[in-house]
């Protein structure tokens, strides 16, 4: 990104405008129809026509009025899809345009959006458009929705939706990988301020000095995870955050979400299919928790999102952090993101997407839940708006890293920051797990 004159900075913005937008319109077509599309699975779920209407009411408040100064087309329509005027749970009660009326508005704000594109100048002495960030934002939003998206047809019932597509062969798969790694005492990078996508609240770079730990090199499988399911551990109340056992009790918790057992064997359902619980993959639906409970009982814990990151993006030999875990650009094949299978790949796969300290799938299959609360870095200030990230600091959200296969790659990178309640588990969310090193300097 950083490497593109602006012509061609333009041309990949609208290439990627065009490759988000298929994938949404491809979440809120096929085998759905009206009811499907306006109805509410979940009161912690959007209706699908919701998330597709409010992905181009907020490009045409960033992209149109903001960047290019155009108008408002439809001001009226703008408190229905401001997500803090209305909750999820109302929002299938509001008067939302009908999936078609959505569709036109939508591809009407594209259409001025790309008209407008070639006369917004990005200028570096304006954080909005230098080097394309606002544009870069609201592809990032719309993935982001499209993964929400995806949580809601995983919550679906009725006939399946979505089908997996053509898996592939998966990349080189390494079956002999050590548990842990060590990642020697230190400080290392945290965070970027040069990024030009970045998000506000991967902002600034700073340096976090850690002891050293040890960290698991695979997310936590469904195999390791069935043993703590059947060793009682959702019975024993010592594993459990005081909280975490107050969700168990008061929901009814035994199991990850999805799972189910029949004639002594466990199984999942995966969007609107059941099948046998894949042993080898990262355990999915898992609540903070449920992920801190089973670190407890493994005589682990759950990495600071400082550990997370470190062990991500260090380079002991460069001194520097990197990207990604594998370098500093995208390369295809070195992890499982962007929605190309709809299930996390089984631990071992994606060896060329390990980490300087040889970590596997830090990128994509699960977001990882770190024990560390949504907290702004030193020196923190909000851009462009407060309620992207300000407003949900503090200790009331659980910081993950990571991203899960259903991420696309222009939506996350070592820096990237998500959080979420740490009852949730309707995300694709996994974990592995950390232990304090003796190791001194
Ligand atoms: C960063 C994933 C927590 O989905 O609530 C979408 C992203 N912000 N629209 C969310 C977001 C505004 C956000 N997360
Ligand atoms: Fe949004």
């Amino acid at each position: 990104l950083t490497d593109l004159d602006e012509h061609a900075l333009k041309e990949l913005i609208a290439n990627e405008l065009g490759a988000v937008r298929d994938r949404s319109l491809g979440l809120t077509t096929g085998a759905l129809d009206v009811d499907e599309l306006t109805s509410q699975v979940s009161p912690l779920m959007s209706p699908l026509v919701w998330d597709l209407a409010h992905v181009g009411n907020y490009e045409e408040l960033w992209l149109l009025r903001e960047a290019a100064g155009i108008d408002p087309m439809r001001p009226e329509i703008d408190t229905l899809y401001d997500a803090f005027e209305h909750p999820r749970a109302e929002r299938p009660s509001l008067p939302l345009l009908p999936p078609d009326e959505a569709r036109a508005y939508i591809g009407t704000v594209r259409a001025k959006v790309l008209d407008s594109l070639s006369r917004v100048r990005f200028r570096d002495d304006d954080p909005l458009t230098a080097g394309g960030f606002v544009y870069g934002m609201v592809v990032q939003h719309e993935h982001q929705h499209d993964e929400t998206m995806l949580a809601t047809h995983q919550l679906r019932k009725g006939t399946p939706a979505l089908l997996d597509p053509p898996d592939g062969a998966l990349s080189a798969h390494d079956g002999s990988l050590p548990a842990e790694v060590l990642i020697e005492a230190g400080p290392f990078e945290m965070g970027t301020s040069d990024d030009p996508w970045a998000y506000d609240n991967e902002r600034s770079a700073h340096i976090v000095d850690l002891p050293a730990y040890y960290l698991d090199t695979t997310p936590v499988t469904n195999r390791a995870y069935i043993a703590f399911v059947e060793a009682g551990g959702y019975d024993d109340p010592r594993w459990w955050h005081p909280q975490g056992w107050e969700w168990r009790n008061a929901k009814g918790r035994r199991a990850p979400g999805f799972w189910t057992r029949e004639g002594g064997q466990w199984l999942r359902r995966r969007f609107g299919r059941t099948e046998p619980l894949p042993l080898d993959e990262p355990v999915q639906h898992v609540s903070f928790y449920e992920a801190d409970a089973y670190a407890r009982w493994a005589g682990k814990r759950l990495p600071t999102e400082a550990e997370w990151e470190k062990a991500a993006r260090w380079d002991p030999d460069a001194q520097r952090s990197r990207r990604f875990p594998w370098g500093d650009a995208y390369e295809e094949g070195r992890a499982n993101l962007g929605q190309q299978r709809l299930r996390p790949a089984p631990v071992g796969s994606f060896p060329g997407g390990a980490s300087a300290y040889g970590v596997h799938q830090m990128l994509g299959d699960v977001w990882e839940w770190t024990s560390s609360d949504f907290t702004p870095y030193p020196g923190f200030t909000s851009f462009p708006y407060k309620e992207y990230s300000e407003v949900f600091f503090g200790p009331d959200y659980k910081v993950l890293r990571g991203g899960s296969w259903a991420t696309h790659p222009l939506a996350v990178r070592g820096t990237f920051r998500n959080w979420d309640y740490p009852i949730r588990r309707q995300i694709f969310t996994g974990f592995r797990c950390a232990r304090d090193a003796m190791e001194t300097r």
